[in-house]
């Protein structure tokens, strides 16, 4: 089957391709949107009628028609069309910070650059200067950006291969023998992004099931096979490794192959002074050199029970202090999704979002929510629409006036505010004051100096009208490197002046860090899990954030999410140090 992931690459690929081209922008954004969508999208495109996709916001007739096409033969000839046109390393090049497909195209055709290596060379050798639109500094910027994008392109998001899993989890079900089945890795421990797959299989005997698992059609070519292990490389364009396990063993071998490997070494050396001995097989006694009695095996709670520790959720096992923490019972009790009340943080189709604030508000209904703050961009960000004050005055009566076709979830207006260059916010105070929930946002000048940004995100975060800031690193995974600041500095400011800072669900984007979002806890700040949805579908990106912030050890307590409507209301009108309560 091919999956949503697939899809939207595939729209992706065609967006760059025709931009690279030249062709009208109406057209790229269109396959923009509609990688979008198939990205979030939570039922399987293939599996959908022609006329339902039509229905379906940011899939149009030539889309839907393209999806046809993808299901019936898995590729597009448009597509081959495209990649016949122009070398396959522009799309490295496209993706490299301060290049975009203009400045791709031309380095294709006035220097013959088609992959990162001789874009590399070229800059070292000063080639790059004398074209249109470069300079020496761009020319010197560049060549750190290379080496980012070098680095950055060998993991997947954890999005993507958490689909890529799903599918390939599916496919297994039916393999012969099979008795149970379970990601581990890095996957299963929710890490940011994911070096390759790791899937484990319970069954007696493997051989055949190793055969099933390399015959699998997401399967691109076989690395090794053997009887109870195999590594391939998928068409999804990452590898995935295989282990087939006895039952009896199933636990431990979850256990050692969900690692972190550091996290295994401390546990290791902990079995070892209690005289016993872990492996991917079982708990032992050390003397028991037979290894034919094991203590624990079947389930990874009575590994660590036999240990002495309390159960350690995958997302903590980095050697980061949680097995002192299962020893001495002070594991916290980490945030679930269905501890989530609803969002802070999307857009609608009034500035880049692709569907209307009624859309967003039932969209939101559906996950299940008790309220959801619905946004948009504010005025400053001009390439997404954003809101004139009049605009917003009238989206705020808007999102009024649909409450009571959604009776069932409690709507607010938030907006994600630009913080401007100095560190003010893009609209007058008087504006700001009317809107719900306040999230504040860097979105330009993103080269600004470490201690300018630092000035400028500390004077927001210590605004008594921003309730909320935003991804605090500006990153785009693999694409873009964070801006600098010293975001220990702004957590400082926030945390003092009752500022909640942003997880952020997007895949490419996912900040806060984990390590941030916990030194924001310890300083006493509370936590916002966002979507930043740009789709309704893409409400499922909670899911993201609240992995990150699980990893961030936080309880129900730290984040906002969490709260009641009542609860949250209360919240956003408390009173801010140094300042008189905001009217809400
Ligand atoms: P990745 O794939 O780079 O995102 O990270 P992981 O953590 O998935 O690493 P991977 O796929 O190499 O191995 C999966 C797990 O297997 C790893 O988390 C712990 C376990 N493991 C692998 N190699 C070793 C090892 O040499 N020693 C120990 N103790 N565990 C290992
Ligand atoms: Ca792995
Ligand atoms: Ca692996
Ligand atoms: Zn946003």
């Amino acid at each position: 089957m091919l999956t949503n992931a697939r899809i939207a690459a595939c729209f992706e690929e065609m967006a760059f391709w025709l931009e690279i081209a030249g062709e009208n922008p109406f057209r790229v954004r269109a396959y923009q949107r509609a990688a979008e969508t198939a990205a979030g999208f939570a039922k399987p495109l293939t599996e959908i009628s022609q006329a339902k996709l039509l229905e379906i916001p940011g899939i149009g007739k030539g889309i839907a028609s393209h999806i046809a096409e993808l299901s019936a033969k898995g590729s597009l000839s448009d597509l081959e069309a495209l990649r016949k046109r122009f070398p396959k390393g522009l799309l490295d090049i496209v993706r490299v910070q301060g290049l975009g497909p203009k400045r791709a195209r031309l380095l294709y055709e006035e220097l013959r650059i088609d992959s990162l290596e001789s874009l590399r060379s070229a800059a070292q050798a000063g080639k790059l200067r004398g074209l249109a639109g470069f300079g020496e500094k761009l020319e010197a910027s560049l060549l750190r950006s290379i080496e980012f994008a070098q680095q950055a392109s060998r993991r997947m998001n954890l999005w993507d291969a958490r689909l890529v899993m799903s599918d390939i989890l599916a496919a297994m079900k039916a393999a012969p023998g099979v008795r149970d089945l379970a990601p581990a890795g890095s996957l299963r421990r929710g890490k940011e992004t994911v070096g390759d797959l790791d899937v484990l299989c319970a069954a007696q005997g493997g051989a055949a099931l190793v055969e099933f698992f390399t015959r699998l059609p997401q399967v691109e070519r076989v690395l090794a096979a053997g009887e109870t292990k195999a590594v391939v490389w998928l068409k999804s364009q990452i590898q995935c490794d295989l282990r087939v396990v006895p039952p009896q063993s199933f636990g431990a071998a979850l256990q050692y192959f969900t690692g972190s490997k550091e996290h295994n070494v401390a546990l290791r050396e902990l079995a070892q002074r209690k005289g016993l001995t872990i492996n991917e097989y079982g708990l032992f006694r050390a003397a028991d050199a037979s290894r034919k009695k094991p203590l624990a095996g079947r389930t990874e709670e009575e590994i660590y029970r036999k240990l002495g520790l309390d159960f350690i959720a995958p997302e903590l096992r980095e050697n980061r202090g949680e097995i002192d923490a299962a020893r001495t019972g002070k594991l916290p009790e980490l945030v679930r999704l269905e501890d989530v009340r609803g969002d802070f943080h999307n857009h609608s189709d009034y500035t880049d979002g692709q569907e209307s604030l009624l859309d967003m508000a039932r969209a939101a209904r559906d996950m299940g929510w008790d309220w959801v703050a619905l946004g948009d961009h504010s005025r400053s960000l001009r390439v997404a629409k954003g809101l004139s004050i009049e605009d917003l005055r009238r989206t705020i009566g808007e999102v009024r006036a649909i409450q009571a076709k959604v009776p069932e979830v409690k709507l607010m207006r938030s907006m994600e505010v630009d913080i401007l260059k100095d560190g003010t916010m893009d609209y007058p105070d008087a504006v700001i004051e009317e809107i719900d929930v306040v999230v504040a946002s860097v979105h330009s000048a993103f080269s600004q100096s470490e201690a300018d940004m630092t000035a400028r995100l500390c004077r927001a975060a210590a605004n008594a009208h921003v309730d909320i800031v935003g991804h605090l690193s500006g990153r785009l995974i693999g694409r873009r490197e964070a801006y600098a600041v010293d975001a220990q500095a702004v957590l400082e400011a926030g945390a003092r002046e009752g500022t909640a800072f942003e997880i952020n669900g997007q895949p490419q984007r996912q900040d806060l860090t984990d390590a941030h979002a916990r030194r924001a806890v310890e300083l006493g700040a509370k936590l916002a899990v966002t979507t930043d949805a740009h789709a309704a579908a893409q409400f499922r990106y909670m899911e993201l954030a609240v992995l990150i912030a699980r990893r961030a050890g936080l309880t129900r307590k730290d984040v906002l999410n969490c709260l009641t409507y009542g609860e949250l209301t209360e919240w956003l009108a408390r009173p801010r140090p140094g300042t008189r309560a905001k009217s809400h």
